[in-house]
């Protein structure tokens, strides 16, 4: 069988407890639990692997759990916090492909070139460390079961393959609860019939495991030989990426316009440029007074990702169409976006063109969107404050 991907499959180690450890260092190398209540049966939502050593596990009443270990710290849930520092792990992820399947708060499938899995395993992880601060484990080979399989056996805090021509040394000795779709009812239900691996169900009669599973058994069978044809589940592209800014008072003065047009082109830029992207299309909007909108369109037959370009070309399309002052609202947005080039920002073709540009986003992506901005954007900034103008821009 020929494979056109290698699979990734990014696993958070403890997410919560490893969020929490890394907010108040003092929680690290401790046995913690994030979980609710054991007096109103709050159940464990996880905990540190500090803690795992005592048996806790997800789901175990919170009062068991403190049982096991009754050192453990008990902290309650904070998910917006979660949340957030999620969105930070799939930008990362999203720098490295476009084809990603979020599968659940701290868990993605990448596709990648077939051959590449392994190097962008390790750049992701790098990045996730130098970024953020938390353990990643990351399972790869070129399907899902497999790559979900070797992350499993990766955990914690590394990275593992598992490739097909090993699923006999690797995955045959396991129990067939590391199957998909098989939990601890189905388990027990093999486990009758002397099924207790995956080597034992690769090796099952087929007609007799429909007996038993029903028709299930088809896939199971592929699992046990480490089939799996499951497509990854892709979000849908993003169409467009724009940015937008509302003045608190009507503008007069075309040259504040001008300022404003160059932080957002460089904005953009940016953005274009951290997810490995260019885009064939600028639009400028404009908002007046009355709130009537004005937008005008321009394509390229080449793909753009350059700041200086996408501030000529909002210029030049507010020239044709700004009308007269004043002015609501101004936005550009980028749309006929091509994925470039994975990681765009590090290419050796990015780097020959700019020398410059790639550095400053590696430093903004570092310290931040205002670490470092041209002397323009510095002015800008002072101005916006003066302003109070606040922007928006779409995900
Ligand atoms: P998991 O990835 O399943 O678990 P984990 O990241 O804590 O540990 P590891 O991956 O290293 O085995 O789930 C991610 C988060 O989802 C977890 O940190 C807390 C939350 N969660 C619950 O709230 N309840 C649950 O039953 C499970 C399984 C997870
Ligand atoms: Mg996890």
């Amino acid at each position: 069988m020929s494979y056109s991907y290698d699979i990734l499959l990014c696993d958070l180690d403890a997410f919560f407890a490893s969020v929490e450890q890394r907010d108040n260092p003092k929680l690290k190398g401790k046995p913690i639990i994030i979980g609710g209540d054991p007096d109103y049966r709050g159940v464990v939502s996880t905990c540190s692997y500090e803690a795992r050593q005592y048996g806790i596990r997800a789901a175990l009443p919170t009062k068991k759990a403190l049982q096991l270990c009754p050192k453990a710290l008990l902290l309650p849930a904070r998910m917006p916090r979660y949340k957030k520092v999620s969105l930070q792990v799939m930008d990362i992820l999203e720098r490295f492909t476009p084809d990603i399947e979020r599968v659940s708060i701290d868990e993605a499938y990448l596709a990648v070139k077939r051959g590449t899995g392994l190097e962008t395993a390790r750049r992701i992880r790098f990045a996730v460390k130098k970024e953020l601060n938390l353990p990643l484990s990351i399972g790869v080979s070129v399907n899902k079961l497999l790559s979900k399989i070797a992350c499993s056996l990766a955990k914690p805090d590394n990275i593992k393959a598992l490739w097909p021509h090993a699923v006999e040394k690797s995955l045959w000795p396991l129990s067939i609860g590391v199957l998909p779709g098989v939990g601890p009812v189905t388990e027990k239900k093999l486990n009758k019939f002397g099924i207790k691996t995956v080597a034992d169900l690769a090796f099952f009669p087929g007609d007799a495991l429909k007996n038993i599973v029903g028709n299930y058994a088809a896939d199971l069978k592929e699992y046990s030989w480490g089939y799996d044809n499951r497509k990854l589940e892709l979000k849908h592209k993003q169409k467009s990426i724009s940015e937008e800014i509302t003045f608190p008072r009507d503008i007069y003065d075309q040259e504040i316009i001008m300022d404003i047009l160059f932080d957002l082109a460089a904005e953009l830029g940016y953005r274009l440029r951290s997810k490995g992207l260019r885009a064939r299309t600028i639009a400028l909007k404009l908002k007046f007074p009355d709130l009537t909108i004005k937008t005008k369109t321009t394509s390229f037959p080449e793909a753009i990702d350059d700041d200086e370009k996408i501030y000529d070309t909002a210029t030049t399309l507010f020239n044709h169409c700004c009308s007269k002052p004043p002015w609501r609202l101004i936005g550009i947005s980028t749309s006929g976006l091509q994925k470039w080039e994975q990681l765009a920002l590090f290419s050796a073709e990015s780097q020959k063109k700019d020398k410059i540009k790639p550095v400053l986003d590696l430093l903004r992506q570092k310290y931040g969107k205002n670490a470092i901005f041209k002397g323009r954007r510095l002015l800008l900034l002072l101005k916006k404050d003066a302003l109070m103008i606040s922007s928006k821009q779409n995900k």
